[in-house]
């Protein structure tokens, strides 16, 4: 084994926290099996042989957005060609179809709209819970809410304004966002969204209100390998945080996500490499010691490469999914589903125990059509 690994493998075994220097040195590493089997130690301390998956559906309620990130390619401006957004009933249909097809959470977000009021969101969200009671609305990443706050004329109440949403059936906050928590960064390639200091007050917010949350990374664009360890520092951070506080909620996972330049204005770098995605999955295990889960998103490294992810740290591979319109395959297509046989087939066939969760990582059982929650099924 290299020796440079020797220390971190040391300090893995015993438990202990690794340090901002034992970050870079496994991100610089070319040693990706050493570390994937270090990351599946501390996954199968966390979580022995499961592997969690969700029957989900994801919803991007408008394209349309004040911002135009770099790296983005999901955004249009008013009278773009591909604009749209959608009504409050299509979004409460949706909601129904995807309970009527056994799903337990919805996913939801969009662009900066422009002109939709602040009760476009509230009714968006009570229209949800009207259609289908049961399912979880998993919604609006932190820019969202910041933009949120200033259309409802509150633009200092986070709080208030989370809590009006919660009220009005919002269950958690995803992870999105978040990119690389770095000023040069942010300045080159997504000016004009919050800064770090906002986004993680968002979800210290929220986690003070009781509503779970979750936070992503996205690499393999104009960022360092050290604006990566910071970025995992400073939400290690805000966890201890979290905990410290004794806050009623916090992160559950995080969601590593590959830059994909296609149609974006950064199409000429050519995103990260396989390799670099399974060290990323296994470095957040390693780094994010007090993350309970670890999660691969699919559509974005692809399901064979989830597979493999599960050897390295993973414990969550997503969800059904359906649709998605972030990042699209071929650079057109949002149909992107999984059945829940290919998932748990996926799961097997890399060793582990597939084990549906609703969005609090709570076991999922079903019964004929209906299912219900057991208790926790994870720290
Ligand atoms: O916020 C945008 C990113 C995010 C690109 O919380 C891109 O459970 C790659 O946050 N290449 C949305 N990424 C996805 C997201 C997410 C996904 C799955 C689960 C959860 C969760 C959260 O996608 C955006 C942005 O950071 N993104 N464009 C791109 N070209």
């Amino acid at each position: 084994m290299p020796s440079e690994l020797s220390a971190i493998t040391q300090k893995v075994h015993a438990g202990e926290r690794l340090s901002a220097a034992d970050g870079l040195a496994l991100l610089r590493s070319r040693d990706v099996w050493t570390i994937g089997e270090l990351a599946d130690v501390v996954r199968r301390r966390l979580h022995g042989n499961v592997t969690y998956y969700n029957i989900n559906r994801h919803l991007n309620y408008t394209n349309l957005c004040a911002l135009s990130c770099k790296f983005c390619a999901f955004y249009r401006k008013k009278g773009e060609e591909g604009e749209y957004e959608f009504s409050v009933a299509q979004i409460a249909e949706q909601a129904r179809s995807a309970a009527a097809a056994g799903a337990t959470e919805m996913h939801i977000v969009g662009g900066l709209h422009p002109y939709l009021p602040f009760s476009y969101y509230t009714d968006m969200l009570r229209g949800i819970r009207e259609a289908a009671p049961a399912l979880h609305i998993k919604a609006f990443t932190a820019v969202e809410i910041v933009h949120l706050a200033r259309i409802a004329k509150r633009p200092k109440e986070i709080a208030g304004v989370l809590a009006d949403l919660r009220d009005a059936g919002l269950g958690s906050l995803p992870g999105g966002g978040a990119e690389v928590f770095d000023d040069r960064v942010h300045d080159e390639a997504f000016k004009g969204k919050i800064r770090s200091d906002m986004w993680l007050l968002v979800h210290r917010e929220a986690h003070r209100l009781g509503l779970m949350s979750n936070a992503t990374i996205l690499y393999g664009h104009i960022e360092s390998l050290e604006d990566r360890v910071r970025h995992f520092c400073m939400l290690r951070e805000a966890q201890d945080e979290a905990i410290a506080q004794n806050f009623p909620a916090r992160f559950q996972t995080v969601i590593p996500l590959p830059f994909i330049p296609d149609d974006s204005e950064l199409e000429r770098l050519p995103g990260p490499s396989g390799l670099d995605d399974l060290k990323m999955l296994a470095v957040s295990r390693l780094m994010l010691d007090n993350f309970p889960h670890i999660k691969a998103f699919w559509i974005m490294q692809t399901l064979p490469l989830a597979q493999l992810a599960l050897q390295c740290g993973v414990d969550d591979i997503d969800g059904t999914v359906v649709w998605y319109d972030i990042t699209k395959v071929g650079g057109t297509t949002t149909h992107q589903e999984v059945n829940v046989a290919t998932l748990c087939r996926t799961v097997r066939e890399a060793g582990f125990v597939p084990v549906e969760r609703d969005t609090l990582y709570r076991r999922v059982v079903r019964e004929g059509a209906a299912w219900r929650v057991e208790e926790p099924v994870s720290a």
